[in-house]
Protein backbone atom coordinates (compact mmCIF):
# COMPACT_ATOMS: atom_id res chain seq x y z
CA UNK A 1 0.00 0.00 0.00
CA UNK A 2 1.21 3.88 -0.14
CA UNK A 3 0.59 5.20 3.51
CA UNK A 4 1.01 8.38 3.97
CA UNK A 5 1.62 9.06 7.49
CA UNK A 6 0.65 12.86 9.07
CA UNK A 7 3.05 14.23 11.63
CA UNK A 8 5.58 11.81 10.89
CA UNK A 9 8.46 14.00 12.91
CA UNK A 10 5.84 12.90 16.04
CA UNK A 11 6.17 10.52 18.93
CA UNK A 12 3.88 7.94 17.14
CA UNK A 13 4.06 9.12 13.43
CA UNK A 14 7.98 8.02 13.05
CA UNK A 15 7.99 4.64 14.87
CA UNK A 16 4.63 3.89 12.57
CA UNK A 17 6.69 5.20 9.24
CA UNK A 18 9.44 2.48 10.44
CA UNK A 19 6.69 -0.34 10.77
CA UNK A 20 4.95 -0.09 7.33
CA UNK A 21 8.30 0.68 5.46
CA UNK A 22 9.76 -2.80 7.09
CA UNK A 23 6.57 -4.14 6.26
CA UNK A 24 6.77 -3.08 2.64
CA UNK A 25 4.30 -0.66 1.96
CA UNK A 26 5.54 2.85 0.05
CA UNK A 27 5.65 5.43 2.89
CA UNK A 28 5.25 8.99 3.47
CA UNK A 29 5.60 10.89 5.97
CA UNK A 30 4.45 14.94 6.09
CA UNK A 31 5.43 17.14 8.78
CA UNK A 32 5.75 21.43 9.50
CA UNK A 33 8.09 20.29 12.63
CA UNK A 34 5.77 22.85 14.21
CA UNK A 35 5.72 20.62 17.48
CA UNK A 36 9.24 21.19 17.82
CA UNK A 37 8.74 25.23 17.68
CA UNK A 38 6.35 24.87 19.94
CA UNK A 39 8.69 23.08 22.40
CA UNK A 40 11.32 25.47 22.17
CA UNK A 41 8.98 28.05 22.93
CA UNK A 42 8.08 26.56 26.00
CA UNK A 43 12.03 25.03 26.68
CA UNK A 44 10.92 21.26 26.68
CA UNK A 45 12.91 18.70 25.30
CA UNK A 46 12.38 14.79 24.72
CA UNK A 47 14.07 12.90 27.42
CA UNK A 48 16.84 11.27 24.19
CA UNK A 49 17.35 13.97 21.60
CA UNK A 50 16.00 13.35 18.17
CA UNK A 51 17.76 13.37 14.93
CA UNK A 52 15.84 15.38 12.31
CA UNK A 53 13.44 13.90 10.34
CA UNK A 54 15.33 14.44 7.23
CA UNK A 55 18.50 12.46 8.64
CA UNK A 56 16.19 10.08 10.23
CA UNK A 57 15.36 9.19 6.78
CA UNK A 58 18.43 8.79 5.78
CA UNK A 59 19.72 7.00 8.20
CA UNK A 60 16.55 4.46 7.67
CA UNK A 61 17.63 4.03 4.00
CA UNK A 62 21.08 3.22 5.37
CA UNK A 63 20.38 0.60 7.20
CA UNK A 64 17.25 -1.08 5.60
CA UNK A 65 17.45 -0.11 2.17
CA UNK A 66 13.91 1.25 1.94
CA UNK A 67 13.28 5.00 1.12
CA UNK A 68 10.21 6.84 2.86
CA UNK A 69 9.51 9.75 1.22
CA UNK A 70 9.73 13.38 3.30
CA UNK A 71 7.09 15.83 2.33
CA UNK A 72 7.82 19.36 4.79
CA UNK A 73 4.16 20.91 4.88
CA UNK A 74 1.98 22.36 7.39
CA UNK A 75 -1.34 20.80 7.01
CA UNK A 76 -3.00 24.51 7.45
CA UNK A 77 -1.42 25.41 4.02
CA UNK A 78 -4.02 23.52 1.95
CA UNK A 79 -2.52 24.12 -1.99
CA UNK A 80 0.50 22.43 -0.75
CA UNK A 81 -1.02 19.81 0.84
CA UNK A 82 -2.52 19.10 -2.55
CA UNK A 83 0.28 18.91 -3.98
CA UNK A 84 1.28 16.20 -1.53
CA UNK A 85 -1.70 14.17 -2.01
CA UNK A 86 -2.12 14.55 -6.00
CA UNK A 87 2.19 13.28 -6.30
CA UNK A 88 1.53 10.59 -3.97
CA UNK A 89 -1.76 9.10 -4.15
CA UNK A 90 -2.14 7.46 -1.01
CA UNK A 91 -4.06 4.53 -0.39
CA UNK A 92 -4.10 5.20 3.68
CA UNK A 93 -3.54 8.17 5.29
CA UNK A 94 -2.80 8.09 8.95
CA UNK A 95 -3.03 11.11 10.36
CA UNK A 96 -1.67 12.32 13.58
CA UNK A 97 -0.76 15.28 12.48
CA UNK A 98 -2.31 17.40 15.34
CA UNK A 99 -0.98 19.26 18.38
CA UNK A 100 -1.50 16.45 20.62
CA UNK A 101 -1.68 18.18 24.42
CA UNK A 102 -4.42 19.04 26.14
CA UNK A 103 -2.36 21.40 29.10
CA UNK A 104 -0.84 23.35 25.75
CA UNK A 105 -4.83 24.17 24.85
CA UNK A 106 -5.22 25.58 28.28
CA UNK A 107 -2.58 27.87 28.50
CA UNK A 108 -4.96 30.65 27.71
CA UNK A 109 -6.77 31.87 24.32
CA UNK A 110 -3.57 32.32 22.26
CA UNK A 111 -2.90 28.54 22.52
CA UNK A 112 -6.28 27.42 22.09
CA UNK A 113 -7.07 29.54 19.37
CA UNK A 114 -3.61 28.05 17.80
CA UNK A 115 -4.64 24.53 19.18
CA UNK A 116 -7.98 24.52 17.07
CA UNK A 117 -6.83 26.31 14.19
CA UNK A 118 -4.18 23.70 13.44
CA UNK A 119 -5.91 20.12 14.46
CA UNK A 120 -9.20 21.65 13.11
CA UNK A 121 -8.56 23.19 10.31
CA UNK A 122 -5.11 20.93 9.12
CA UNK A 123 -8.05 18.25 9.28
CA UNK A 124 -10.53 19.58 6.98
CA UNK A 125 -7.75 19.83 5.06
CA UNK A 126 -7.02 16.63 4.40
CA UNK A 127 -10.73 16.07 3.76
CA UNK A 128 -10.81 18.14 1.03
CA UNK A 129 -7.44 17.02 -0.41
CA UNK A 130 -8.80 13.49 -0.19
CA UNK A 131 -12.30 14.51 -2.03
CA UNK A 132 -9.43 16.18 -4.53
CA UNK A 133 -7.33 13.77 -5.36
CA UNK A 134 -7.38 10.40 -3.29
CA UNK A 135 -11.51 9.68 -2.97
CA UNK A 136 -11.25 6.01 -2.11
CA UNK A 137 -8.21 6.22 0.38
CA UNK A 138 -8.55 5.65 3.89
CA UNK A 139 -8.40 7.80 6.50
CA UNK A 140 -7.01 6.23 10.28
CA UNK A 141 -7.54 9.32 12.20
CA UNK A 142 -6.60 9.50 15.51
CA UNK A 143 -9.01 11.02 17.84
CA UNK A 144 -9.05 10.22 21.50
CA UNK A 145 -11.03 8.39 24.43
CA UNK A 146 -11.61 11.86 25.65
CA UNK A 147 -14.09 12.79 23.33
CA UNK A 148 -17.01 11.29 25.02
CA UNK A 149 -15.40 12.68 28.77
CA UNK A 150 -16.22 9.93 31.98
CA UNK A 151 -20.12 10.01 31.34
CA UNK A 152 -22.24 7.74 34.19
CA UNK A 153 -22.51 5.12 31.39
CA UNK A 154 -20.86 2.77 29.39
CA UNK A 155 -19.05 4.61 26.91
CA UNK A 156 -19.68 2.57 23.50
CA UNK A 157 -17.70 2.49 20.21
CA UNK A 158 -18.71 5.54 18.48
CA UNK A 159 -22.29 5.05 18.17
CA UNK A 160 -25.61 4.75 20.77
CA UNK A 161 -28.81 3.15 19.99
CA UNK A 162 -31.39 5.40 22.00
CA UNK A 163 -34.63 4.91 22.32
CA UNK A 164 -36.29 8.41 22.57
CA UNK A 165 -40.48 9.03 23.31
CA UNK A 166 -41.09 5.71 21.68
CA UNK A 167 -38.76 6.07 18.59
CA UNK A 168 -35.64 4.43 17.70
CA UNK A 169 -32.26 5.65 16.39
CA UNK A 170 -28.30 4.79 16.35
CA UNK A 171 -26.37 8.38 17.00
CA UNK A 172 -23.07 9.47 17.47
CA UNK A 173 -22.26 8.64 21.43
CA UNK A 174 -22.74 12.05 23.18
CA UNK A 175 -19.47 14.21 23.48
CA UNK A 176 -17.90 15.76 26.45
CA UNK A 177 -14.58 16.60 26.20
CA UNK A 178 -12.36 17.52 29.16
CA UNK A 179 -10.02 20.49 27.16
CA UNK A 180 -10.00 22.58 24.57
CA UNK A 181 -7.30 20.11 22.66
CA UNK A 182 -9.34 16.67 23.33
CA UNK A 183 -12.32 19.08 21.90
CA UNK A 184 -10.35 20.24 18.43
CA UNK A 185 -10.94 16.07 18.18
CA UNK A 186 -15.22 16.17 19.17
CA UNK A 187 -14.95 18.34 16.13
CA UNK A 188 -12.82 16.35 14.02
CA UNK A 189 -14.85 13.48 14.08
CA UNK A 190 -17.97 15.48 13.27
CA UNK A 191 -16.23 17.15 10.14
CA UNK A 192 -15.13 13.53 9.41
CA UNK A 193 -18.48 11.60 9.46
CA UNK A 194 -20.00 14.21 7.71
CA UNK A 195 -17.32 13.48 5.04
CA UNK A 196 -18.43 9.96 4.88
CA UNK A 197 -21.94 10.31 4.94
CA UNK A 198 -22.13 12.75 2.48
CA UNK A 199 -19.10 12.69 0.24
CA UNK A 200 -18.81 9.06 0.41
CA UNK A 201 -14.83 9.19 2.00
CA UNK A 202 -13.90 6.17 4.36
CA UNK A 203 -12.62 6.60 7.80
CA UNK A 204 -11.76 5.12 11.08
CA UNK A 205 -11.36 6.99 13.90
CA UNK A 206 -9.04 5.87 16.61
CA UNK A 207 -10.42 6.82 19.97
CA UNK A 208 -7.16 6.30 21.90
CA UNK A 209 -6.51 6.17 25.32
CA UNK A 210 -3.28 7.64 27.19
CA UNK A 211 -0.34 6.10 25.09
CA UNK A 212 2.91 5.26 27.27
CA UNK A 213 6.09 3.82 26.16
CA UNK A 214 9.16 4.23 24.64
CA UNK A 215 10.25 1.27 22.13
CA UNK A 216 9.45 -0.21 19.32
CA UNK A 217 10.44 -2.78 17.15
CA UNK A 218 12.33 -0.26 15.32
CA UNK A 219 13.43 2.52 17.68
CA UNK A 220 17.65 2.00 17.86
CA UNK A 221 19.66 4.56 18.59
CA UNK A 222 19.24 7.23 15.57
CA UNK A 223 15.66 6.36 15.16
CA UNK A 224 14.28 6.87 18.64
CA UNK A 225 11.54 8.57 19.05
CA UNK A 226 10.55 11.40 21.15
CA UNK A 227 9.44 10.42 24.91
CA UNK A 228 8.27 13.29 26.87
CA UNK A 229 8.24 13.35 30.82
CA UNK A 230 7.29 17.15 31.18
CA UNK A 231 3.98 18.72 32.51
CA UNK A 232 2.83 20.23 29.19
CA UNK A 233 3.75 16.85 26.62
CA UNK A 234 4.44 14.22 29.25
CA UNK A 235 1.55 11.63 29.76
CA UNK A 236 0.81 10.39 33.27
CA UNK A 237 2.90 7.13 32.75
CA UNK A 238 6.00 8.20 31.31
CA UNK A 239 5.98 10.76 33.86
CA UNK A 240 5.35 9.02 36.65
CA UNK A 241 8.64 7.06 35.34
CA UNK A 242 11.31 9.46 35.11
CA UNK A 243 9.72 11.25 38.56
CA UNK A 244 10.40 7.66 40.32
CA UNK A 245 14.04 7.18 38.39
CA UNK A 246 15.06 10.67 39.77
CA UNK A 247 13.73 10.43 43.32
CA UNK A 248 11.21 12.86 42.83
CA UNK A 249 7.23 12.03 43.80
CA UNK A 250 4.68 11.26 42.04
CA UNK A 251 2.55 14.04 40.91
CA UNK A 252 -1.23 12.20 41.59
CA UNK A 253 -3.37 15.34 40.37
CA UNK A 254 -6.33 15.16 42.93
CA UNK A 255 -7.93 11.94 44.70
CA UNK A 256 -6.62 10.10 41.80
CA UNK A 257 -9.50 8.18 40.78
CA UNK A 258 -9.48 9.53 37.22
CA UNK A 259 -9.66 6.20 35.13
CA UNK A 260 -8.92 5.97 31.26
CA UNK A 261 -7.54 3.49 28.54
CA UNK A 262 -4.11 2.95 28.15
CA UNK A 263 -1.91 1.25 25.76
CA UNK A 264 2.00 0.90 25.04
CA UNK A 265 3.33 2.57 21.91
CA UNK A 266 3.80 -0.67 20.29
CA UNK A 267 -0.01 -1.38 20.28
CA UNK A 268 -0.50 2.00 18.96
CA UNK A 269 1.15 0.58 15.72
CA UNK A 270 -0.45 -2.87 16.25
CA UNK A 271 -3.82 -1.20 16.01
CA UNK A 272 -3.08 1.05 13.11
CA UNK A 273 -1.31 -1.31 11.01
CA UNK A 274 -5.32 -3.68 11.72
CA UNK A 275 -6.62 -0.42 10.20
CA UNK A 276 -5.43 0.11 7.60
CA UNK A 277 -5.67 -3.74 6.19
CA UNK A 278 -9.26 -4.03 7.09
CA UNK A 279 -10.62 -1.27 5.73
CA UNK A 280 -14.25 0.32 5.94
CA UNK A 281 -16.37 0.65 3.05
CA UNK A 282 -16.87 3.63 0.79
CA UNK A 283 -19.04 5.79 3.23
CA UNK A 284 -18.26 4.49 6.41
CA UNK A 285 -17.42 5.99 9.12
CA UNK A 286 -16.02 3.43 11.97
CA UNK A 287 -14.83 4.29 14.88
CA UNK A 288 -12.76 1.99 17.56
CA UNK A 289 -11.82 2.53 21.12
CA UNK A 290 -8.44 2.17 20.98
CA UNK A 291 -6.79 0.98 24.47
CA UNK A 292 -5.89 -2.20 25.86
CA UNK A 293 -5.85 -1.50 29.60
CA UNK A 294 -8.08 0.64 32.07
CA UNK A 295 -6.01 2.03 35.48
CA UNK A 296 -6.71 4.88 37.53
CA UNK A 297 -3.99 7.52 37.96
CA UNK A 298 -3.46 5.58 41.70
CA UNK A 299 -3.31 2.08 40.48
CA UNK A 300 -0.41 3.76 37.75
CA UNK A 301 1.25 5.53 41.06
CA UNK A 302 1.39 2.42 42.96
CA UNK A 303 2.56 0.41 40.16
CA UNK A 304 5.25 2.28 39.34
CA UNK A 305 5.76 2.12 43.48
CA UNK A 306 5.93 -1.41 43.39
CA UNK A 307 8.11 -1.40 40.14
CA UNK A 308 10.37 1.11 42.43
CA UNK A 309 10.86 -0.81 44.91
CA UNK A 310 11.77 -4.22 42.73
CA UNK A 311 14.07 -1.96 40.89
CA UNK A 312 15.91 -0.58 44.05
CA UNK A 313 14.17 2.49 44.17
CA UNK A 314 12.36 4.31 47.10
CA UNK A 315 9.03 6.34 45.34
CA UNK A 316 6.48 8.14 47.00
CA UNK A 317 3.39 9.71 46.46
CA UNK A 318 2.43 13.53 46.46
CA UNK A 319 -1.55 13.69 46.00
CA UNK A 320 -1.50 17.16 44.66
CA UNK A 321 -4.35 19.96 44.05
CA UNK A 322 -5.36 19.03 41.07
CA UNK A 323 -4.54 21.61 38.20
CA UNK A 324 -6.96 20.41 35.97
CA UNK A 325 -10.86 19.97 36.76
CA UNK A 326 -12.12 17.12 35.67
CA UNK A 327 -13.30 14.29 37.74
CA UNK A 328 -12.13 12.65 40.45
CA UNK A 329 -14.25 9.74 41.17
CA UNK A 330 -16.63 8.26 38.44
CA UNK A 331 -17.96 5.31 36.86
CA UNK A 332 -15.85 4.11 33.56
CA UNK A 333 -16.38 1.22 31.42
CA UNK A 334 -15.96 1.96 27.65
CA UNK A 335 -16.15 -0.80 25.09
CA UNK A 336 -13.26 -1.80 22.90
CA UNK A 337 -14.12 -4.99 21.26
CA UNK A 338 -13.45 -4.03 17.75
CA UNK A 339 -9.65 -4.04 17.60
CA UNK A 340 -9.72 -7.58 19.76
CA UNK A 341 -12.00 -9.23 17.12
CA UNK A 342 -9.75 -7.91 14.28
CA UNK A 343 -6.96 -9.80 16.40
CA UNK A 344 -5.20 -6.95 18.83
CA UNK A 345 -2.85 -9.02 20.99
CA UNK A 346 -2.30 -6.19 23.82
CA UNK A 347 1.26 -5.46 24.82
CA UNK A 348 0.40 -5.38 29.32
CA UNK A 349 1.95 -2.61 31.34
CA UNK A 350 2.97 -5.08 33.96
CA UNK A 351 4.98 -6.55 31.07
CA UNK A 352 7.06 -3.48 30.01
CA UNK A 353 7.04 -1.23 33.16
CA UNK A 354 10.69 -2.46 34.49
CA UNK A 355 12.47 -3.98 31.64
CA UNK A 356 11.68 -1.36 28.95
CA UNK A 357 10.58 1.95 30.30
CA UNK A 358 12.59 2.14 33.66
CA UNK A 359 15.81 0.93 31.72
CA UNK A 360 15.55 3.11 29.42
CA UNK A 361 14.86 6.05 31.88
CA UNK A 362 17.71 4.59 33.89
CA UNK A 363 19.78 5.06 30.89
CA UNK A 364 19.83 8.56 30.04
CA UNK A 365 18.27 9.77 33.70
CA UNK A 366 21.83 12.41 33.35
CA UNK A 367 19.78 14.31 30.58
CA UNK A 368 16.47 14.51 32.69
CA UNK A 369 15.50 18.14 33.86
CA UNK A 370 13.59 18.23 37.20
CA UNK A 371 12.13 21.71 36.52
CA UNK A 372 9.97 20.03 33.89
CA UNK A 373 8.20 18.06 36.35
CA UNK A 374 5.52 19.91 38.43
CA UNK A 375 2.38 21.19 36.73
CA UNK A 376 2.08 24.59 36.29
CA UNK A 377 -0.92 24.90 33.98
CA UNK A 378 -4.36 25.56 35.37
CA UNK A 379 -7.75 24.86 33.73
CA UNK A 380 -9.28 27.66 35.58
CA UNK A 381 -7.49 30.88 36.14
CA UNK A 382 -8.96 33.01 38.68
N1 LIG B 1 -2.32 13.13 35.62
C1 LIG B 1 -1.84 13.08 36.91
N2 LIG B 1 -0.54 13.43 37.12
C2 LIG B 1 0.30 13.81 36.11
C3 LIG B 1 -0.21 13.85 34.80
C4 LIG B 1 -1.52 13.52 34.59
O1 LIG B 1 -2.56 12.74 37.86
O2 LIG B 1 1.47 14.12 36.38
C5 LIG B 1 -3.71 12.73 35.37
C6 LIG B 1 -4.54 13.74 34.63
O3 LIG B 1 -5.12 14.67 35.49
C7 LIG B 1 -5.53 12.86 33.89
C8 LIG B 1 -4.75 11.57 33.62
O4 LIG B 1 -3.65 11.59 34.51
O5 LIG B 1 -6.63 12.56 34.71
C9 LIG B 1 -4.23 11.45 32.20
O6 LIG B 1 -3.47 12.60 31.91
P1 LIG B 1 -2.40 12.63 30.72
O7 LIG B 1 -1.71 13.95 30.78
O8 LIG B 1 -1.57 11.42 30.73
O9 LIG B 1 -3.34 12.46 29.46
P2 LIG B 1 -4.37 13.45 28.78
O10 LIG B 1 -4.21 14.87 29.14
O11 LIG B 1 -5.72 12.84 28.98
O12 LIG B 1 -3.93 13.34 27.26
C10 LIG B 1 -3.20 12.23 26.73
C11 LIG B 1 -2.55 12.66 25.43
C12 LIG B 1 -3.63 13.05 24.44
C13 LIG B 1 -4.62 11.90 24.29
C14 LIG B 1 -5.17 11.47 25.64
C15 LIG B 1 -6.00 10.22 25.58
O13 LIG B 1 -1.65 13.73 25.67
O14 LIG B 1 -3.03 13.37 23.20
O15 LIG B 1 -5.67 12.32 23.48
O16 LIG B 1 -4.08 11.15 26.51
S1 LIG B 1 -7.30 10.21 26.76
O17 LIG B 1 -6.78 10.54 28.07
O18 LIG B 1 -7.89 8.89 26.73
O19 LIG B 1 -8.24 11.23 26.35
Amino acid sequence: MRILVLGGDGYLGWPTAMHFSAQGHDVGVVDSFVKRKWELELGVEPLVPILTLHKRVKQWRNLTGKKISLFVNDLTNNRRLYQVFRDFQPEAIIHYGEQPSAPYSMMGRHYAVETQQNNIIGTLNVLYAMLKHCPNAHLIKLGTMGEYGTPNIDIEEGYIDIEHKGRKAKLPFPKQAGSLYHLTKVHDSANIEFACRIWGLKATDLNQGVVYGINTNHTVVGLNTSFHYDAIFGTVLNRFCVQAVIGEPLTVYGKGGQTRGYLNIRDTIQCVELAALNPPSSGEFRVFNQFTELFSVNDLAELVVKAGEDYGLSVEIDHMPNPRIEAEEHYYNPVHKKLQELGLKPTWLSDTLVNEIFDEVERNRYRIDRSLVRPDILWRHN
